[in-house]
């Protein structure tokens, strides 16, 4: 497959300007009639017209009413003899395709019997041929004409301006949208569906319908969705200016989709894990990811939809900034600074645990990729989290206030166009002349072209003599695929110091007069700088990278009472929790390095354990806050520490400092759950949340505590609260502190938990995603994940059961996906195999889980290799998955 490159974009040689599409919708051969208006692009030399097509039958060409000569010609329609001149002319080409028989999920597709389209990136051109590419814009009228019974709801894009009766029981509906879009931005649905329906007046005083389309049966987990998109509406205006410009906007959840949702103009489609809610069925992850999903693809209609990329190298244009746009919307809306904090750490999280091992893989790529094979798998975290970081730091460097400034120009300028990532970052550094963007914007556009995670050492020295503290910082960038070399990047660092004690102190560079208050960020930009700080009494404690202002990886050097320092007293929420991580991390990579292959000798150090008591006792901080401190860092994050990784070791010790802390602490983790368990209602609000968390941390040590004491009170309570829970956050963790704590009742609990559910798709998801994500016990859990594989309710074609056994399996549960006789890795291969032939998109996802084979201590490494290579092997693989093995084998 040829490789596709930024560099050779060109402008299309045509433009369409408008579309009218009429379907014939069935599912075995539903009949597309498209009449396009299309002229020449006059900045273009004259050449023939080539369409995008793909599994489509062509039955007619016509131009102007006329037939005409054509070429079919791998996949692409070739008009040669069009009209000379930059006339408009009219071009009617009738097609048919099989959505019944689609299981990739890419076009149009049926799924329980309804119509679902899914067209970015590349989708369109699996419905009618055409310029599937982003920078072709068009206004777009729909019918859809269908069975009545079968079919009563007719949905796309825009507003409804015609509807009624056919013949032999079929009906129709006229679309149109008003505004002009890219092709990646066309939907359609068709099914039984019912909807939620709110009216809202905007700040502007327009009258809008908002609509929430399910099936039948799932009207009464819709509240929360329509909630989210009401104070996503309400955010945009308040915060950006920006308006809903739809009369009506909708949502549609369909079970069969390919990722989290789409942000088609006017009609999402959402995977029905982002819309579905209520407090029997979903857990307070499920409620915040829906808020932050929903919100997502509604700020996409500026972000993307309004303005949209020019080709998909600029993914992140309209990636990275909803992502960021999504964070700040959840943080205001958490409220609190504290809550705000927990908001923050949560992605970076995300970012530190996927997507630095993304970038020192061997599909690392830049913000702005300059090259791809398969466009489907640059729908990545670094486009997608590290975009965000992106946009983040711009936002620090010209403040918020300059933020909006910039979003504002950037409209100015754009609105209706198709435009790059520097074209973004111009406007906001225009609309902040002088600011440090402005200033450095050239070296500053390095995270848009630059792959790898830029790493930054910090070395302090007090002179007690000067009372100076100097704080040096060199930053560097390993080499990535194609990219043996870097330059410095602008590394926007929030600092503070510490005294002794704890207090924060005034910050005095030697070239100031007098101490800048409040918080400070500095901007690093050589390869190595110093900061010289005056009026320092005693040797501080730095607190570097405040709020992780900066996507990289901090080498602070620190010892382990300048962390304990930072842990008690950071006035940073942000490093204080890191301080902890940091903490934990040092021990675990010192118990991993101990020659002893056994864990039983692993004592945590008292200090440690008296800090996390410290902080689990803690009067003031926030439930949530605590329960993320506690929990240990995850094996992935431990292995991206490591030059060579041991995934079973890696398991070992973490789950063996986890007893640790579980029987040292045992008496504060009884007052936790008791001092936190609901009694009330359920709502989903970051506090009660926060202490439905930490109950849960501490039901799961004291579940752990009891599997070595034999003792069975604390197992019978979680079993109690497993049947009696009042909500599926409380039920589910009490189901996964005995299935993660290996007790017998977990054998008991788990089938009737599915009888419970056995209607409701999600929950089985989360029961079928438990049992593959189990600790293994003895190489336990892949024959389990085989036996799942078996049970009626599994279906691969259905991508989040799939994911729910298969990837829980091999891409979040590395203890026992690595095994030393390497049938996990076998079992990958076959699964990657099985499913490319159904879906390559989810295929070459579940590809990646080797992408760091090459660290892997033998014999994983040999025999991951092995695994690889034998995927490759194969002669007809989809490009998605070539491309990915054969990026892990260079
Ligand atoms: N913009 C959407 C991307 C998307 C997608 C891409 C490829 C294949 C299927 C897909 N479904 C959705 C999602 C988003 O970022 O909002
Ligand atoms: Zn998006």
């Amino acid at each position: 497959a040829p490789v596709i490159r930024r560099e050779d974009y060109t402008a299309p040689a045509f433009w369409i300007d408008t579309v009218d599409l009429t379907f014939d919708l069935d599912p075995a051969k539903t009949r597309v009639l498209n009449r396009m208006k299309l002229r020449r692009n006059p900045d273009v030399a004259t050449q023939a017209l080539r369409l995008d097509g793909e599994e489509l039958n062509l039955a007619r060409v016509l131009v102007n009413g006329q037939g005409t000569s054509f070429k079919l010609d791998g996949g692409h329609l070739v008009l040669e003899n069009l009209p000379d001149g930059h006339e408009p002319f009219e071009l009617e080409i009738f097609t048919t395709c099989c959505p019944a028989k689609n299981s990739k999920l890419m076009g149009l597709y049926v799924s329980n019997d309804s119509f679902f389209t899914q067209c970015e990136a590349e989708g369109f051109r699996r419905i009618t041929y055409f310029l599937d590419r982003p920078d072709v814009m068009a206004s777009y009228s729909v019918t859809l004409r269908a069975d009545k019974a079968r079919y009563p709801v007719l949905l796309s894009n825009g507003n409804l301006v015609d509807q009624g009766a056919l013949d032999d029981g079929r009906h129709f509906a006229k679309w149109v949208d008003p505004h002009r879009k890219p092709s990646y931005l066309f939907a359609l649905v068709a099914g039984q569906l019912v909807a939620r329906e709110q009216r809202i007046t905007s700040r502007a005083g327009k009258e809008h319908l908002l609509q929430v389309f399910v099936r039948p049966g799932d009207l009464d987990k819709t509240e929360h969705a329509m909630n989210s998109l009401m104070h996503s509406v309400a955010w945009d205006e308040a915060r950006f200016g920006l308006s809903l410009d739809l009369e009506r906007f909708m949502i549609v959840a369909t079970s069969d989709f390919n990722m989290g949702a789409m942000e088609n103009k006017g009609l999402n489609i959402f995977n029905t894990k982002y819309v579905l809610a209520n407090a029997a069925t979903a857990t307070d992850t499920d409620y915040a990811n829906i808020e932050s999903v929903v919100g997502h693809e509604y700020f996409h209609n500026w972000t993307g939809n309004r303005v949209t990329c020019r080709d998909w190298f600029q993914l992140s244009l309209k990636e990275g900034l909803t992502v960021f746009r999504d964070q700040e919307f959840s943080q205001d809306l958490a409220g609190e600074p504290s809550a705000r904090a927990v908001k923050r750490i949560e992605d970076v999280r995300v970012l530190r645990t996927a997507q630095f091992p993304e970038d020192a893989g061997p599909m690392a790529h830049p913000v702005r990729p300059d090259q791809y094979i398969e466009i489907n798998n640059f729908y990545t975290v670094t486009v997608y989290e590290k975009g965000a970081e992106v946009v983040r730091m711009m936002q620090t460097l010209v403040g918020r206030e300059g933020f909006t400034k910039g979003m504002s120009l950037y409209f100015e300028r754009h609105d209706g166009h198709a435009v790059t990532c520097d074209d973004f970052a111009q406007a906001i550094a225009d609309a902040n002349p002088g600011s440090a963007l402005a200033v450095l914007l050239p070296q500053f556009k390095r995270w848009y072209s630059q792959a790898g995670t830029p790493r930054l050492q910090a070395s302090g020295h007090y002179d007690a003599a000067a009372r100076t503290y100097t704080l040096t910082l060199a930053q560097s960038c390993p080499p990535t695929p194609g990219q043996p070399h870097k330059e410095p990047f602008v590394i926007p660092m929030g600092l503070g110091l510490l005294a002794p004690d704890g207090r924060e102190l005034p910050l005095q560079l030697a070239t100031e007069a007098a101490p800048v208050p409040g918080h400070r960020t500095f901007v690093v930009t050589q390869a190595s700088e110093t900061l010289t700080f005056q009026n320092i009494d005693a040797e501080p404690v730095p607190s570097i990278l405040r709020g992780f202002s900066a996507p990289v990886i901090l080498d602070g050097g620190y010892t382990d009472a300048q962390l304990l320092t930072l842990l008690a007293h950071d006035s940073d929420p942000f490093n204080r929790w890191e301080a902890g991580q940091r903490l934990a991390l040092n021990r675990a990579i010192k118990y991993i390095a101990e020659d002893n292959q056994g864990t039983r000798t692993l004592a945590l150090d008292e200090a440690f354990i008296e800090a996390m008591r410290g902080v689990l006792r803690h009067p003031t901080l926030d439930a949530a806050f605590k329960e993320l401190v506690l929990t240990l860092p995850a094996e992935t994050y431990i292995a991206e520490q490591l030059d060579v990784v041991d995934p079973q070791r890696i398991h070992a010790v973490r789950e063996a400092m986890r007893e640790q802390l579980a029987h040292a602490l045992a008496d504060d983790w009884q007052w936790a759950y008791e001092t936190h368990r609901d009694t009330g209602g359920y709502q989903p609000d970051p506090v009660s949340s926060g202490r439905r968390a930490l109950a849960g941390l501490a039901l799961t040590q004291l579940c752990l505590v009891a599997r070595q004491s034999g003792d069975t009170v604390w197992p019978g309570k979680a079993y109690q609260r497993f049947k009696d829970a009042g909500n599926m956050t409380d039920r589910f963790n009490a189901l996964s502190a005995l299935v993660s704590s290996g007790h017998s009742l977990a054998a008991q609990a788990l089938p009737r938990f599915h009888a419970l559910f056995k209607d409701e798709a999600l929950v089985l998801d989360k029961w079928f995603a438990l049992q593959a994500g189990a600790p293994d016990r003895g190489g336990n859990v892949l024959p389990a994940v085989r036996q799942l594989m078996a049970h009626p309710d599994f279906n691969l074609r259905n991508p989040n059961r799939a994911r729910s056994v298969i990837f829980s399996y091999c891409n979040a549960n590395p203890g026992a996906f690595h095994r030393t006789d390497a049938a996990g890795y076998v079992f990958w291969s076959e699964r990657v195999i099985e499913l490319d032939a159904l879906n390559p998109q989810v295929a070459a996802r579940l590809a990646r889980a080797l992408d760091r084979w090459k660290k892997l201590a033998e014999p994983y490494r040999h025999a991951a290799r092995e695994a690889i290579a034998r995927v490759a092997a194969k002669t007809d693989l989809s490009n998605d998955v070539r491309e990915v093995v054969t990026r892990a084998l260079a």
